[in-house]
């Protein structure tokens, strides 16, 4: 019997904010310090899930100039209404609350509008019976906008603001279901003791009665495989069941489990009892879905860089100029030029992908005749894994919070050579305690490995680091121009 497999969007995927248009789902993610930001899913099943894009995929869309790690990008959220998708978010680094457009999901989106009078973070869209359409923020507090001029109207207020003792009131979503308004937020923080209350009331503005039940859902306090849980959005099914997403992480390698692909979006049943929703398990398997499922297209495990574009999967630190990277010089070869910035800083050319397994495999052809520059997992500017090469060297270069070390080199023919990093979980390795263990080396022409390091993977893990974030995994320059045939991400 098929079932559901828990997380529907693995790896840093956090803060999910889904709608329905007829029988297609969609669905938005933070994006931090990357660019291009937001990534957006397409599922007919709400299980499986295609990236067709980025929201903000131009730098008029989206400046990160001095974005820190984890600062940048937060919650977006996305609606449908007359036949425009409608994309609120907050730029924490510059642009602040923003507002985007588009007919079409996969884009173009438009240029954004500036929303000077929305406070906070966490922007939510909902409209009442006559049009008007209400903003709730993080906080909580509620304005109404007019979304043709980003103009708020009338001053913000506070509505309900959740359980009284629990801190970090945020990601709210106002919705009209049945005789009332709801008002669901995430509360206690993102980190275990996440969880997601709700209240309701006759108006978009309240007066809100909190569900008697409250937190509807929440793994604090338990054993549960999946923690964190919080930071949701609802939805109906295909048979219009009701569903919801949410946010939630994995930690590995024992107590306190160290979590390494950031928050990831799980998927969980809400049914409804006395006009409250209650919400199921987020299960790492849930019972099949009374529909079918569709397959995702998953980006091919290699790419050869033989098209004139990146594919959506492929993130950069805060923009990514044409000049710096290039996938047609020559054709067939992704180019980076650095900027006079390692890893160490977030003004490196990079450009990676999310790792989303706790197992996976990861190599690259690279050319560093040109220049130096390698292979890395990252978590932010402190926390990085690479290795790297230089014109008959390599070395494994391993950064921890203040520490920078060359942990091995070695010499290597001249010419192009595969890196290679193999992520291990520290269940396979019986003998270790931690999430995982990074191995990094190189193969030679007949593909032999020659592991020049193992490193442990708790220090790219979100317990160690804090963020917002998770693993990338990807291509960097160094110093002058590096460039790489192919990316191979393989899962076990
Ligand atoms: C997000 C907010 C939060 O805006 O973290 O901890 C922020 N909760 O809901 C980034 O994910």
């Amino acid at each position: 019997m098929s079932v559901i497999e828990n997380p529907v969007l693995s790896g840093f995927h956090p803060d999910p904010s889904i709608c329905r248009v007829g029988e297609d789902y969609y669905l938005v993610c933070s994006s931090f310090e990357y660019f291009p930001g937001v990534p957006i899913f397409h599922s007919r099943d709400l299980v499986h899930w295609t990236q067709i894009g980025n929201v903000l995929d131009r730098p008029e869309q989206l400046r990160l100039d001095g974005a820190r790690s984890s600062g940048g990008i937060y919650a977006p959220t996305l609606r449908h209404r007359a036949g425009r998708f409608h994309l609120i978010v907050t730029n924490v680094s510059g642009q602040g609350n923003i507002l985007v457009t588009a007919t079409d999901p996969a884009g173009p989106w438009s240029d954004p509008i500036p929303l000077p009078g929305v406070p906070g973070i966490d922007p939510d869209l909902a409209w009442d019976e006559d049009g008007t359409c209400w903003c709730t923020v993080a906080g909580v507090k509620q304005v109404r906008l007019d979304l043709e001029t980003g103009q708020t109207i009338g001053e913000p207020r506070a509505v309900w603001s959740g359980t009284p003792a629990a801190k970090a009131p945020e990601a709210p979503h106002l919705y009209r279901i049945g005789e009332y308004w709801y008002l669901m937020i995430a509360e206690g923080g993102t980190e275990r003791g996440h969880a997601v209350s709700i209240a309701r009331g006759p108006a978009p503005d309240g007066p809100f009665e909190p569900c008697p039940a409250n937190p509807i859902l929440t793994h604090r306090g338990t054993d549960h495989p999946v923690q964190n849980t919080g930071h949701a959005d609802l939805v109906q099914g295909p048979d219009d069941s009701w569903w919801m997403v949410l946010l939630g992480v994995r930690p590995g390698g024992g107590t306190p489990g160290w979590h390494v692909l950031g928050r990831e979006t799980f998927l969980a049943p809400v049914t409804w009892a006395d006009g409250w929703p209650v919400v199921g398990e987020p299960a790492l398997e849930l019972p099949a879905s009374p529909w079918p499922l569709q397959p995702p297209v998953v980006p091919a495990r290699r790419d050869d860089f033989d098209d004139s574009r990146l594919g959506p999967q492929w993130i950069s630190l805060r923009d990514r100029p044409e000049e710096d990277c290039a996938t047609k010089e020559p054709p067939g070869w992704l180019t980076l030029r650095a900027r006079g910035a390692s890893l160490d800083g977030l003004d490196v050319m990079f450009v990676g992908r999310r790792q989303q397994d706790r197992a996976c495999r990861v190599r690259t052809l690279i050319d560093a005749s040109q220049g130096d520059g390698g292979l890395a997992v990252r978590l932010d500017e402190q926390h990085h894994y690479e290795i790297e090469a230089r014109a008959g060297e390599v070395q494994v270069i391993a950064r921890i919070g203040p520490l920078r070390s060359v942990v091995a080199s070695s010499a290597v023919p001249s010419g192009p050579t595969v890196l290679r990093i193999d992520v291990v979980p520290t269940e396979q390795i019986t003998s270790r305690t931690g999430p995982d263990h990074i191995v990094l080396g190189v193969e030679d022409p007949d593909g032999v490995f020659t592991s020049l390091a193992e490193l442990d993977g708790r220090y790219l893990s979100t317990e160690v680091a804090g963020g917002f974030t998770g693993r990338v995994i990807g291509m960097y320059a160094a110093t002058g121009t590096v460039r790489f045939d192919w990316f191979d991400y393989e899962r076990p």
